[in-house]
């Protein structure tokens, strides 16, 4: 049985994490030892998981085969950057990135950056270079249908060859007054979002009634691996209402929380 926001051993404390690199290994599945940390955790703390990528892959990675709706797992679930916000299973209200950015802005956009893409000479390119989500559009050198095996050899050689960097670079100059924010988070592609819909964007829908959590959330913990400036857990990370943690894994993640709240050494 899940504990009332107010009746944790920590009320008032709630942990998000990041997916990638954090909860995952990047983009695979959830451990069953994950798992059951975090169940433990929600004994001591509210809890959340705050992913750049839409509700759909990462209900593939959070959702074991067989299970029940991952979203009960947590307290609050934000896709997207928080675009896509569950509290208690339940929908919020979202915001779009299409409506905020207009057709015409955004047709330029995407053409510019196909255009880009194409002239690339990088070792391999297989499909789907742009994903439109609702609260941003996700750009893949190489192409979202790219293998596990792919992913990897991409990454090392973008380690070397800065392929995102550069073109992140080539794009800020092109749409300087676009109002966007570029964010290198994942191995093969980096995601564009308006100004100010990074990561933070979660923590407006964690106000609570006083009736539910009696003052509020005092402490907000956030594990994540891409704390560094560029990372796309940089802003939530180093924001002044959070606690960061920086993770090198999902075994580091258990760790810390093993040490902070579950008193266990792992
Ligand atoms: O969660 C981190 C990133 O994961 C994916 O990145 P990539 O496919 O490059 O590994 C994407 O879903 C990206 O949007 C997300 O930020």
């Amino acid at each position: 049985m899940v504990l009332p926001l107010s009746q944790r051993k920590n009320p008032g404390v709630i942990c998000l994490f990041d997916v990638d690199g954090t909860l995952t290994p990047a983009r695979q599945s959830v451990s069953p030892k994950m798992l059951q940390v975090l169940k433990e955790l929600r004994d001591h703390t509210a809890t959340g998981f705050v992913g750049g990528s839409d509700l759909q892959k990462i209900r593939e990675q959070l959702q074991l085969p067989g299970a029940e709706n991952f979203l009960n797992d947590f307290d609050y679930g934000f896709a997207e950057n928080g675009l896509t916000a569950y509290r208690m299973g339940e929908e919020l209200p979202s915001e779009s990135f299409i409506n905020w950015l207009g057709e015409e802005k955004y047709k330029k956009f995407i053409k510019f950056c196909l255009a880009y893409i194409s002239k690339l000479e990088i070792p391999v390119m297989r499909g789907t270079f742009i994903e439109f989500r609702r609260g941003m559009v996700n750009v893949s050198p190489i192409g979202r249908n790219a293998t596990v095996k792919e992913r990897i050899e991409f990454q090392d050689y973008d380690r070397e060859h800065h392929i995102r960097r550069d073109f992140v670079n080539v794009l800020k100059k092109e749409f300087p007054d676009y109002g966007l924010t570029y964010s290198i988070g994942g191995q093969i592609s980096f995601d564009v979002f308006p100004a100010g819909w990074d990561k933070t964007f979660a923590l407006q829908n964690l106000k609570e009634k006083e009736d539910v959590l009696p003052g509020g959330y005092k402490e907000i913990h956030f594990f994540g691996d891409k704390t560094f400036e560029g990372g796309n857990d940089y802003e939530i990370f180093s924001h002044p209402s959070v606690i960061g943690h920086t993770v090198t894994s999902p075994e580091d993640t258990i760790q810390q929380l093993n040490q902070l709240f579950l008193q266990k050494t792992s």
